[in-house]
């Protein structure tokens, strides 16, 4: 195939794939409704999917490639649970001379790279996304001194890094506003609740909670109710995915935003490698652009919410 990068394995042109999807778990409707978003793709796109699970381990993730790449997989979807220790596995599927896409987070990009080792990136704007949370709580925080918890995602994570860096880095230029402790809750429900009754014990005046993705937001207000506190009253609780728990709370008034960070990305997995093998060149990122939900419009999309 003609028109790609020299040292990036080509796709063939043909009438079936075998694509390879190596999910990292699957304790979460965000997982749950991606995975189904590839299932859901496979007919129309003429796939034969092989869609694992490593349910929270990256060793078994990379063990899940390695079988892929044995089972003869045309090209390979990954979104790497962590950003070093999912490396191997990009360089394998290269070796082994299959296009490699990663969706839903990336690597670390001053080892493995885009053009280089794998096709591409697709995702959303992690930085931004944390970085509109930020300045969607600085217009609409109501008290005078924000005291905030944040939850972070998994340890180790570009999501995770990143969403810290964005709302880190618009907090930090505000003299009212002061993270007092900032914790992982491994993108888990209940871990969050169990981080956010801990903290909420070491800084009983937080008045603003950020967390890394909905499932720990709705851990955490759990927490908040449990002590007694009142999401919505005297804490404000924001987020990042747009979960339907999540638009549920934001409509009963317990929860203030959440930026959208789609798990729908069956789609346009579909159309970015029919354009490879079509010989295209593909930008180095494929950007997922992401709306904002909060009391104006969450009852609005509820019904397309997972
Ligand atoms: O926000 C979170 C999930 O990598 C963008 O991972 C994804 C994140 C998503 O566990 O809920």
């Amino acid at each position: 195939t003609a028109g790609i990068a020299d040292d990036l394995p080509a796709l063939e042109k043909k009438d079936r794939y075998k694509v390879g999807f190596a999910q990292m778990e699957s304790n979460n409707p965000w997982r749950i409704a991606e995975t189904k978003s590839f299932h859901d793709t496979a007919e129309a796109c003429n796939w034969d999917l092989i869609a694992t699970d490593a349910a929270g381990s990256a060793a078994k993730q990379v063990a899940d490639v390695d079988s892929m790449i044995a089972q003869g997989i045309d090209v390979l979807f990954l979104p790497p649970r962590e950003e070093k220790p999912l490396i191997p596995a990009v360089m394998k599927a290269k070796a082994a001379g299959i296009p490699t896409f990663l969706v839903d987070r990336s690597v670390d990009p001053n080892v493995a790279k885009p053009g280089e080792h794998f096709v591409a990136f697709l995702g959303s704007d992690f930085i931004d996304q944390g970085r509109r949370v930020a300045e969607w709580t600085l217009e609409n925080f109501q008290g005078d001194k924000g005291i905030i918890v944040q939850l972070e995602g998994t340890t180790g994570s570009s999501p995770a890094n990143d969403r810290k860096k964005g709302f880190d880095d618009v907090m930090a230029k505000h003299d009212n506003m002061t993270i007092v402790a900032s914790q992982t809750g491994d993108f888990a429900r209940d871990l969050g609740r169990q981080v956010m009754e801990t903290l909420l014990q070491a800084h009983p005046d937080v008045n603003i909670v950020y967390a890394h993705n909905d499932e720990m937001a709705i851990g955490a207000i759990q927490a908040l109710e449990l002590a007694g506190r009142k999401p919505g009253e005297d804490i404000l609780v924001v987020s990042i995915d747009g979960t339907r728990d999540a638009l549920q709370a934001i409509i009963d008034g317990k929860m203030g935003v959440t930026v959208e960070s789609s798990p729908f990305f069956g789609p346009l997995a579909c159309e970015t490698m029919n354009r490879y093998a079509n010989g295209e060149e593909i930008e180095h990122w494929v950007q997922v652009k992401d709306r904002i939900f909060t009391a104006s419009n969450a009852a609005d999309h509820i019904d397309e919410a997972y």
